[in-house]
């Protein structure tokens, strides 16, 4: 068990009474040159410019089926509807999400401790690791909707109370990710820049914000600059490519409108260095399954 440290200064603000931009103060690659693991140098380069990078393949054809048929389990267990930990679709009330299945499904905490995986986080963040958030993503066709805008870090930042830009994600896709069905958009080389959003954090903004995020939105000014700068990427692939991302790279989604769901599971790992506070603007934290509260590292 690590116990969290005092609160530090606030380096990113957020949720003021205007809207702020902080160039980031942090690296983006914390591991030192040539540090070994999954991933090639020239890889981790392409993600310290890009705040992305992607991989055609991370699981293999037979390992996503067995995470598929896992995912299917879950969202068919009528006990998951009661849990929290799940979120429904808000029209149509099918389930979107499941949060924290890396704790209730030893399936997917065998996914968060695979080397591929674990050892390419430790490798971005440079030391220990432990799981900040995990859920699985559903996204069923003929409607779900999609997630607008927005930087993780400033709701992790805000909510969670993570100090530091050093956390990473993955979103392993579990089915085809087509350029027409709700896949995930990035803007390249947004994460140098740290949006502080306007707008006081609502109460219990958790039940609301993980169907449709209000809080933490940037301007459609910013949003307009920053893809005029940097463009607008959209990730496709196979089930089983996997595409890792900054915390703070500026990123959403569209609805699915079309009958292929687009699943994923999505795993979030924060080192151990930068493990979670008080929040930085908000009254109190997220529960611990959306936000974690105990940091015993990846083994
Ligand atoms: O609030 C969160 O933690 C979640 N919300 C979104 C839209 N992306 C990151 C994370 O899963
Ligand atoms: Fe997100």
């Amino acid at each position: 068990m690590t116990i969290a440290p005092e609160r530090t200064a606030d380096l990113y603000p957020t949720r003021g009474t205007s809207e702020v931009i902080t160039p980031r103060k942090d690296p983006v690659v914390w591991s030192q040159p040539g540090t070994a693991g999954p991933f090639r140098p020239s890889e981790l380069s392409d993600f310290e410019r890009d705040g992305f990078f992607a991989i055609g393949e991370l699981l293999t054809a037979e390992e996503v089926a067995v995470y598929r048929t896992e995912l299917d389990r879950l969202v068919g267990d009528p006990a998951m509807r009661a849990n929290p930990r799940s979120i429904v679709e808000p029209k149509s009330q099918s389930i979107r999400s499941v949060f924290e299945v890396h704790k209730i499904s030893e399936v997917f905490a065998r996914l968060v401790s695979d080397p591929r995986v674990v050892g390419r986080a430790r490798q971005i963040l440079g030391s220990d690791v432990y799981v900040h958030q995990s859920r699985i993503n559903v996204k069923p066709g003929f409607g779900a909707s999609g997630f607008y805008w927005h930087s993780d870090f400033e709701t992790w930042h805000a909510e969670d109370g993570l100090p530091n830009m050093r956390t990473v994600s993955v979103s392993i896709a579990l089915t085809e990710n087509f350029d027409t069905n709700g896949g995930l958009m990035i803007m390249p080389g947004s994460h140098r820049h740290f949006v502080g959003c306007e707008g006081e954090t609502p109460k219990d903004n958790y039940k609301r914000s993980l169907q449709m995020q209000d809080a933490g939105i940037p301007s459609d000014q910013v949003l307009t600059d920053m893809a005029d700068e940097h463009g607008i990427r959209l990730f496709t692939g196979r089930a089983g490519s996997a595409t890792w991302f900054d915390c703070n790279a500026m990123h959403g989604s569209g609805d699915n409108i079309t009958p292929y769901p687009r699943s994923n599971v999505f795993i979030v790992f924060n080192s151990v260095e930068n493990a979670a506070v008080d929040p930085f603007a908000a009254p109190v934290p997220r529960p611990d399954y959306i936000g974690a509260r105990e940091f015993t590292p990846v083994r």
